[in-house]
């Protein structure tokens, strides 16, 4: 069987017949961050107290060594394991972060205790943008489990966060240029729970502890549609409920000024053109630009049905433009594509099926004529919030769910939206919607084990390009994994499509 590793390292060669053997005499050499790193990571998975050499250690002890040696593309690592010597040379810190994240797949435990095996990798990944999205509006989701999320993204090599920070349901970062968004449009969530929202000061641990683990924060404010709960602080930006023809599935009709706890979608807007509607977004955006370090904002556009056409594509230029003149690079979901005068360079997040319905490549294309790029988030590939059996507790179905691991594993990036190329893709993203996640359980339930899937897609070359990289060789590689995930405290399903180990 090959080393279980996810996702699938560029290359990888064997040692035969050489294994290193972790002891607590081992000493830790070289870079002081990525030493906490790899000792914390040691420490949760063997119970090895691993010792710190601030210098070179003895020439004869068993040792890791881990550096930032500059040498190859951006977060690329090589790893090298031998009886008495591991080396991890990182390109930069990030490279050196997954080089250790690498390492900690390798450890298993022997009949001689707990061993790594011999073997030579060399690794850089596919796309530059490997992204999960956390839903924290249909729930809310606070500071811990978010920050427990991200760290178990982190050990899959993704490094964008993306957090989905309000909806009909609840408004869910505190501003001070708005205040009444979290005064009166967060205590509440899908199925009448307590809601809760981020200050700005949890917002900045979220981004920190994101930081320290190599991922950078996409905080999205959704708009025009999926803005219910703006009108109960700030009725005069919101247009009246389109509730025409509601959906009873959704649950109860929305009604204004009261907050929504169903799931329904599409019967939101906000008042398009109004001058309050324009400082309204001006505001929130300028604010979310001043508390957010990296270089994205997403403003949403997704699914607005309640706002006519000619509006839409109004409004997402004009929103997209606000962000780009902020200093940001704007991201929106392909129904923004629809604009002709979007900002040029935005980025378009396809939600559509692997093989694309109702023109939605069409719309990816169309950030792709405009300078931008896009992020592929196939819906009934990589939308963690699908039911991933028939029987499954949690989860939804729209996206021809359930979504078998093997799903969501079999698709190839390079082919989902045709007529563009590898340079125009900037990345892939798993989102996980919440209206049937409550806390980390139910988060770990839905993401686990497909998560690995998708980060596979995101950082290993093409599917086939490869011996290993295809269907059979994942199964067994991410069956392997169970151990560690449950040391690292991951409540993951054990999947009946896999020999977990
Ligand atoms: C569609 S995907 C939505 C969300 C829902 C999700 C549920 C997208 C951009 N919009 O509002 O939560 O389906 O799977």
């Amino acid at each position: 069987m090959s080393l279980p590793l996810v996702p699938l390292p560029a290359s990888v060669t064997p040692a035969k017949g050489v294994a290193f053997t972790l002891t607590d005499a081992v000493f830790i050499t070289g870079d002081a961050d990525a030493a906490g790193v790899l000792h914390r990571l040691v420490l949760t998975r063997t119970g090895l107290h691993l010792t710190a050499a601030p210098g070179t250690a003895e020439p004869d002890s068993a040792a890791i060594d881990v550096a930032v040696d500059g040498d190859g593309p951006p977060e690329s690592y090589r790893l090298s394991v031998d009886h008495r010597r591991i080396s991890i040379r990182g390109a930069d810190s990030a490279g050196l972060f997954y080089g250790v994240q690498t390492l900690g797949q390798l450890i298993t435990r022997s009949s001689d205790g707990w061993v790594i095996p011999g073997v030579d990798i060399d690794d850089a990944p596919r796309f530059a943008y490997r992204g999960v999205m956390l839903d924290v509006a249909r729930h809310f989701h606070d500071v811990a489990t978010v920050t427990a999320y991200l760290e178990r993204a982190a050990s899959l090599k993704f490094n964008v966060l993306h957090l989905h920070l309000s909806d009909d349901q609840g408004w869910r970062l505190a501003l001070t240029r708005r205040p009444e968004l979290t005064a009166r449009a967060a205590a509440s969530a899908v199925g009448g729970g307590a809601g809760g929202f981020f200050t700005a000061d949890d917002y900045r641990a979220i981004i920190a502890h994101a930081a320290a683990n190599h991922m950078t924060v996409v905080p999205e404010f959704d708009m025009p549609g999926h803005t219910h709960a703006v009108g109960l602080a700030y009725p005069e930006v919101a247009a009246p409920p389109a509730v025409d023809g509601w959906d009873a599935a959704g649950g109860p009709a929305p009604v204004a000024g009261e907050a929504y706890t169903g799931m329904g979608v599409g019967f939101s807007s906000l008042r398009i053109g109004a001058p309050e509607t324009d400082a309204f977004v001006d505001d929130v955006l300028t604010e979310l630009a001043e508390l957010t370090p990296g270089p994205y904002l997403h403003f949403g556009g997704d699914e607005a049905h309640g706002t006519p056409a000619e509006d839409f594509a109004a409004f997402v230029a004009r929103t997209s433009r606000v962000i780009a003149d902020l200093g940001k690079t704007p991201i929106a979901w392909h129904e923004a594509g629809a604009a002709a005068d979007l900002a040029p360079g935005t980025i378009g997040q396809y939600w559509g099926l692997v093989s694309p319905t109702d023109g939605a490549d069409e719309r990816a294309r169309a950030f792709v004529a405009r300078g931008g790029r896009v992020i592929l988030s196939p819906a009934d590939a990589v939308y963690l919030d699908m039911k991933p059996t028939a029987d499954a507790p949690l989860g939804l179905t729209w996206a021809n769910g359930p979504t078998s691991l093997e799903r969501a594993y079999s698709w190839e990036p390079g082919e989902v939206v045709s007529g563009i190329s590898e340079d125009d893709i900037l990345g892939v993203e798993a989102p996980l919607w919440t209206e049937t996640v409550r806390d980390l359980d139910d988060i770990d339930a839905l993401a686990f084990p497909r998560i690995a899937a998708a980060a596979e897609a995101a950082w290993s070359a093409a599917t086939g390009s490869a011996d290993n990289r295809t269907w059979e060789s994942f199964r067994e590689r991410v069956g392997a994994l169970g151990p560690l995930w449950t040391t690292l405290g991951i409540r993951f399903p054990a999947s009946p499509e896999v020999a977990w180990t």
